[in-house]
């Protein structure tokens, strides 16, 4: 098979096993966006998640992730939905809509399975009958089939592949936006040794819009494409571990996990539509949700309501947390 046809062959498999939209960009180093993330890591900017600053290198080199690696296939999967954009009022929470349905996580690993599967029945198809899965530990070893994946955890700039990838541009608040679709989409790469034939990088189509900037309520977006964690609403309500300041509680006004302001405002996502997807659509009671319900949960209650879903992540102690911290914003804001 050439690579053109390979290349053709593994797309329609990534549609197949359920991603939106599929890209390839050219395994390489890549120094300037190395020096980028040291920078950001030097200023402290990605607060408590020291994972990001373990080995940045590797972040930068998919070499360094997989030897001889080639190619970084890249897949999107869309989550919007009908429902409203922000919208709150006394008494009630958000969570990003990202995180009213399914875990996204597990999704695409189910798909990224399935996929990397049957590339590898393609490329290698005297695979022995017992072998389990890129990644599973699996012998012997095959270098065709050293497929690396990864949602979020792997050391990758998801979104630099994606945008090398052809699957969009990074925006101004630093997220993936396809022109036709919006930002509300997962990314997920799959690193590999197979040479495939890259798409045409995507092109910024910000112009002059700050929209995302002026939209964001805590200035978390310093510059250009550079978002300070340690201000963002995201990480304080869901990365942050233990007790917020009271600066950063305040910084959380409605937001009981994760926040979409940023997005809310992009001009590109009034083209967005529904993704379709009935694991991504909301559970009933996700979008803005009371807060006394919230606070009412115990642990089995809070097991049950976030079965499978991003929200699991805060635990029962971090969602009280936030919900606290937003009452107490709406007690204030009702007083003022
Ligand atoms: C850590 C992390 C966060 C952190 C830090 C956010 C950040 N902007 O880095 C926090 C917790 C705040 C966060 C929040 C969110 N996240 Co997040 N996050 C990640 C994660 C795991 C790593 C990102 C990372 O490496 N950051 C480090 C910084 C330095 O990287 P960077 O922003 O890409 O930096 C580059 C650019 O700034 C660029 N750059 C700088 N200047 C310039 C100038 C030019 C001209 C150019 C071209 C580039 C450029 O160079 C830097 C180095 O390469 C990725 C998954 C992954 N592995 O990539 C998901 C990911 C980015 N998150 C995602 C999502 C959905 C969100 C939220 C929307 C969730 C929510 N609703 O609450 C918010 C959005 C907040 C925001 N505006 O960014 C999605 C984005 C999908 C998309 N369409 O882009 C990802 C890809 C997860 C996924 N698998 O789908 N996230
Ligand atoms: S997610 Fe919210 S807090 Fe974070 S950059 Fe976007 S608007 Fe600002
Ligand atoms: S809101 Fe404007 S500046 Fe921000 S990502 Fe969208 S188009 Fe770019």
């Amino acid at each position: 098979m050439t690579a053109a046809d390979l290349t053709h062959r593994i797309k329609a498999l990534a549609l197949a096993a359920g991603f939106s939209r599929v890209g390839v960009a050219r395994a390489h180093p890549r120094p300037e966006d190395q020096r980028r993330l040291q920078d950001w890591l030097d200023a402290g900017r990605h607060g408590d998640m020291a994972w990001l600053a373990k080995d940045p290198a590797r972040r930068a080199d998919p070499g360094r992730v997989v030897a001889g690696a080639r190619s970084v296939l890249v897949v999107a999967l869309d989550y919007d939905s009908d429902a409203p954009r922000t919208e709150t009022q006394p008494g009630h929470g958000w969570i990003s809509r990202y995180a009213w349905g399914t875990d996204y996580h597990l999704l695409m690993e189910r798909r990224l399975k399935a996929l990397t599967r049957a590339v590898a029945a393609e490329v290698a198809p005297g695979l022995p009958t017992d072998w389990r899965g890129p990644g599973q530990g699996e012998a012997p070893f095959d270098p065709r089939t050293d497929f690396r994946w990864s949602v979020d955890y792997g050391p990758v700039l998801e979104r630099r592949w994606a945008e090398e990838a052809g699957l969009g541009w990074q925006g101004k608040h630093s997220l993936l936006v396809d022109p036709q679709r919006g930002s509300f989409f997962f990314l997920a790469t799959v690193i590999t040794p197979l040479a495939l034939t890259p798409d045409a990088p995507q092109t910024d189509h910000c112009g002059s819009c700050t929209a995302c900037m002026d939209a964001c309520p805590t200035d978390a977006i310093v510059a250009e494409r550079v978002v300070d964690a340690r201000r963002c609403i995201s990480y304080l309500s869901i990365e942050k571990r233990g007790p917020l300041t009271p600066t950063e509680a305040s910084l959380l006004g409605d937001h009981v996990f994760g926040c979409d302001l940023c997005q809310d405002v992009c001009p590109f996502n009034r083209f967005s539509e529904p993704a379709g997807e009935p694991a991504l659509e909301p559970r009933s009671g996700a979008v803005a949700p009371r807060l006394a319900d919230l606070l009412g949960l115990d642990d089995e209650a809070f097991r049950a309501r976030f079965r499978q879903s991003p929200v699991k992540r805060t635990k029962l102690a971090g969602l009280r947390r936030n919900v606290t911290a937003v009452l107490a914003n709406q007690a204030r804001d009702a007083s003022e």
